[in-house]
């Protein structure tokens, strides 16, 4: 049995759809906390970082959800993560942009909504994160027109994990992402996906915006 410490919606959510994709059975804590408050004491103990993902399978905490999806993929023989060579490569490559490079280009946006006071730089700043969102988009869109997933014919994590991440502009409708029309066939169909609407339903999350 595991637990996965999660955020409403976050990038926890990736894993929490893994684990449902997986047939899993997990408890779910949720470490929220009010505005300005720290994380819980026991939270802490558990990831000093203070951040989610963290699953803990037998006692064990493991962290990172790059970390994480790829410990679960191989536990559970998973064709979401293939075992060796270039194809494994090419799944870790898009899980890990999604995790270490469009994650942090997001990131950017609610840093700035959250730290920049004066109206104009932040508005500049979120500006110019959306643009470096949108040109990853581009890449990723390139290669959705070629195949129906980022790695090809097999859906895998990193797809999983992009659609959490894509989903966050519900967060900040007043700034649109565009999108090409092969992220967004993406989207609306790993969204749509059981095992993603049961994971919105059980951490009570509803998208504002139409993915
Ligand atoms: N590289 C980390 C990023 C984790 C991360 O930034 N998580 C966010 C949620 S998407 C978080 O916990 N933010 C709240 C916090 O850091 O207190 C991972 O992939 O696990």
């Amino acid at each position: 049995m595991y637990t996965l410490y999660y955020l409403p919606g976050a990038c926890s959510m990736a894993v929490h759809v893994l684990l449902n994709e997986l047939g899993q059975k997990v408890t779910l804590e949720n470490v929220s906390v009010p505005d300005g408050q720290p994380r819980s004491a026991a939270f802490l103990k558990v990831n000093p970082r203070g951040s989610v993902p963290v699953l803990v399978d037998n006692g064990e905490a493991i962290r990172e959800g790059g970390a994480i999806m790829s410990y679960l993929l191989d536990k559970h023989n998973s064709p979401m993560l293939p075992k060796a060579g270039k194809e494994r490569a090419l799944a870790l490559e898009w899980l890990m942009f999604g995790n270490a490079t469009m994650h942090p280009a997001y990131a950017k946006v609610f840093f700035s909504m959250r730290n920049i006071t004066d109206p104009a730089a932040k508005d500049q700043a979120i500006k110019a994160a959306i643009g470096q969102i949108e040109k990853l988009w581009d890449e990723v869109d390139a290669r959705l027109a070629q195949n129906p997933y980022v790695c090809g014919k097999q859906i895998t994590a990193a797809d999983i994990l992009l659609t959490v991440i894509a989903n966050w502009s519900s967060y900040f409708p007043q700034y649109p992402v565009k999108l090409g029309a092969n992220v967004k066939r993406l989207l609306k169909e790993i969204t749509a996906r059981p095992t993603y609407q049961q994971a919105l339903k059980l951490e009570q999350v509803e998208y504002k915006a139409a993915a």
